[in-house]
């Protein structure tokens, strides 16, 4: 069955120039990017994404690297891409992440991790509305 997730490659990633390998892995994967854009995010939208960490000692500044400088935000579909996408991004942190995951080939620190993907299949529908609140 055919799903989708939000796929972010976070500011690290952009700066550091990785985006087309990160999309090149989905891609190549077999996935179909629905929609993207690259933005810089505010605190708000930032905050709404992060709800479930808010209160905790690192929200702060989780707020503030992801809204540090353009990310680029994407649409993903593709038969169990949600499930797919966490397994090919890794450990959250990449300390532990396994080689072959995004995580694990381009990542050292959990503030700097390069990329996210939706959780679950409701998730994923949160945040795209959250990003793209036109496919809604
Ligand atoms: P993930 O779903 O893998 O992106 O991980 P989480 O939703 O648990 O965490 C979201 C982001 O918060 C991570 F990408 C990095 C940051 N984080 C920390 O900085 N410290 C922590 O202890 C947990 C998460």
């Amino acid at each position: 069955m055919s799903e989708r997730t939000l796929i972010l490659v976070k500011p690290d990633g952009v700066a550091r120039g990785l985006t087309g390998q990160v999309l090149t892995r989905l891609e190549q994967r077999g996935y179909r990017i629905v929609a993207m854009d690259q933005r810089t995010i505010s605190a708000e939208l930032a905050g709404e994404h992060y709800g479930e960490h808010r209160g905790k000692p690192f929200f702060d500044d989780l707020v503030e690297f992801i809204t540090s400088g353009p990310l680029v935000a994407a649409v993903v579909e593709g038969p169990g891409v949600v499930g797919a996408w966490r397994t090919m991004m890794g450990a959250t942190d990449p300390k532990v992440a396994e080689p072959g995951t995004v995580r694990g080939d381009f990542a050292t620190e959990m503030s700097h991790n390069v990329t996210h993907g939706s959780d679950s299949s409701e998730s994923a529908d949160r945040e795209i509305g959250l990003f793209f609140p036109e496919l809604g």
